[in-house]
């Protein structure tokens, strides 16, 4: 990657992992007041802690380490940024990180404390809202330098495919493009001008449907970069090749036409919203499971394949011939491992009537954080192994590479208690969101005690990871020693088939995302409107 856009990818990580350190400290204040063993001090409020702990996390973490992994993805497989390209990106990223900090100003002063969902009826103050709309906007102009820069790429390279990496990084980021106009209607037309008092009341059915229109597609804006590591760079890392280029491309258009219609599936016990179009949304939900099933086969194919080009023999040979020992493979993997229970809890999720049974209770939060806060984050760990000295012009030591090996057995311990105690403990009723409380000694709320406790032992141990991870992260980016690492990027098996060009052909299959979104939202949306109560009033928790 050319001098100059290692940059531009190095000030997002930086962001990302400052949000990594402060919101992991939050996500331990939080466990620990809910085993009921500790009090935040000076009347900090539990939700200023759970809104610091998912912004930073859930929202700034990921679109900074996502948009910084794509420039650099993009620049290593299709050459440098044009300058314009890279003023834009410069210009989106100090437009993120300006929003952040205003955000962030507002949610630790205590006037924003609406969690990471930010719901209508609770209402933040308005800078609160005008933070959030900047960083969308920024990561707008960033998205807008990739799409330049692929434009240009395209006219130079007429009738040929774009290397995998750039496709996929584009495909992200029409994926978040299409899926942030949601939100961005929702905070712009209805929360700004309410938190402002311009207007009395907001529609919040209206104002959730729009947020869950973005809200669902943003699991995947964050699942797609690990895919990108576990199709086009875990193949090389192991020694190996791409199984197919073409399934790897049609998995990623498969994730841009289903991710979006399927918001409903986070409002299954709303009421307001015909069962019809919640069934319909269903539907498509199984649908966005096919790519990652997809996805599933290719990494077995591609270990196998591996294995057996090493003389493996038998169904499991190949185990053994992997690179155990080397944390770019190793953390990735882990996180692969942990997707398999993660994927099963997600389907549970949208099987309609199971979810009558997890909707609000605590085995949510316990799915999300086996998906991105294992799955998704170990693979960004094991991506910054090599991206961040790639980046930095540096090699990571034997020492590192150990104590990376570590930080993700740690990462596993600490994740396997505490998210296999918040599943549990959903199943027994336990909400999500709510501080300690034994509701009058119920014994029902007595009942989830050790679960609690169990998820402060998880977040203890975790919270070891994340000061493990930052280690790590400084000496490679600050210390390690000077040289050069490779960004790998692995060919495919085969020669790349001609379905990847019928792939590219963005005028359909944008074409095709926007009929989906309109069956799937228009009449439902038309109701809503129509048919809107008066509207709240909101409520301010400050
Ligand atoms: Fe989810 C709620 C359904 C995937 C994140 N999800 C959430 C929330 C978050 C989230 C943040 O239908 C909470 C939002 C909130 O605050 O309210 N989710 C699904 C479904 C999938 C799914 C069907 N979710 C994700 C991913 C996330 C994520 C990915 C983040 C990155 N989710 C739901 C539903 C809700 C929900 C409902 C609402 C619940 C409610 O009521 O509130 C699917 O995409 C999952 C498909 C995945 C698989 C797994 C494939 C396995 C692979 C690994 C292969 C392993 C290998 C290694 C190769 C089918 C690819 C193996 C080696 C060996 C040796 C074994």
């Amino acid at each position: 990657v050319d001098r100059r856009d290692a940059k531009l990818a190095l000030a997002h990580l930086a962001v990302a992992f400052v949000a990594l350190a402060l919101g992991g400290f939050a996500g331990l204040l939080q466990t620990l007041v809910r085993s009921g063993k500790f009090e935040l001090p000076a009347g900090i409020s539990y939700y200023t802690i759970l809104t610091t702990h998912g912004v930073l996390l859930g929202l700034v973490l990921t679109t900074f380490f996502i948009i910084g992994f794509q420039f650099a993805a993009v620049c290593r497989t299709t050459g440098a940024l044009s300058s314009s390209s890279r003023r834009f990106g410069w210009t989106g990223f100090w437009m993120m990180t300006i929003g952040t900090a205003m955000s962030a100003f507002f949610i630790l002063t205590g006037q924003a404390a609406v969690l990471y969902t930010f719901y209508a009826p609770l209402q933040a103050h308005a800078g609160f809202y005008i933070g959030l709309t900047l960083v969308v906007v920024g990561s707008w102009v960033s998205g807008f330098a990739m799409f330049a820069h692929y434009a240009r790429w395209r006219k130079a390279h007429r009738g040929e495919a774009s290397p995998l990496l750039t496709f996929m990084s584009v495909t992200n980021m029409v994926l978040w493009l299409v899926c942030t106009l949601g939100v961005a209607a929702t905070v712009v037309f209805q929360l700004i001008p309410w938190s402002l008092g311009l207007t009395d009341r907001v529609n919040v059915l209206l104002s959730r449907t729009l947020f869950w229109y973005f809200g669902h597609p943003l699991v995947y804006f964050w699942l797609l970069p690990a895919y990108m590591v576990w199709y086009a760079v875990i193949p090389k890392v192991i020694g190996g090749k791409i199984f197919s280029d073409s399934l790897a491309r049609l998995a990623f258009i498969l994730f841009l036409l289903f991710s979006i219609p399927v918001g409903f599936h986070h409002q299954l016990l709303e009421p307001g919203i015909s069962p019809f179009w919640k069934y319909v949304q269903v539907v498509l939900t199984f649908m966005v499971i096919i790519p990652s099933l997809m996805t599933a086969f290719a990494m077995f194919a591609t270990f196998e394949s591996y294995g057996r080009a090493q003389g493996a023999t038998g169904l499991f040979g190949w185990w053994r011939k992997l690179p155990w020992g080397d944390a770019r493979f190793f953390a990735p993997f882990v996180g692969m491992l942990f997707f398999i229970p993660a994927g099963t809890g997600g389907i549970i999720n949208a099987s309609h009537q199971l979810n009558q049974v997890v909707h609000n209770t605590i085995w949510v939060t316990g799915h999300f954080h086996l998906t991105v806060a294992t799955t998704v984050i170990l693979t960004f760990f094991g991506a910054s192994y090599w991206l961040i000295p790639h980046l930095t012009g540096r090699v990571m030591t034997k020492a590192m590479n150990r104590l990376a090996i570590i930080q993700t057995i740690v990462w596993a311990v600490g994740m396997t208690f505490m998210s296999g105690s918040m599943h549990f403990a959903g199943l027994l009723g336990a909400p999500r969101r709510s501080a300690f409380s034994t509701y009058g000694n119920s014994p029902q709320a007595l009942e989830w005690i050790p679960y609690q406790i169990a998820q402060a032992v998880g977040g203890t141990i975790l919270f070891i990871g994340i000061i493990l991870i930052l280690v790590i992260v400084i000496n490679l980016a600050f210390f390690a020693p000077k040289g050069e690492t490779e960004f790998p990027v692995a060919e495919a098996a085969a020669p790349q088939e001609r379905a990847a060009l019928a792939l590219e052909n963005w005028k359909l299959w944008i074409g095709l995302v926007v009929a989906l979104i309109l069956i799937a939202y228009t009449v439902p949306l038309i109701d809503i409107i129509q048919n809107a109560p008066p509207g709240s009033k909101g409520y301010k928790l400050w």
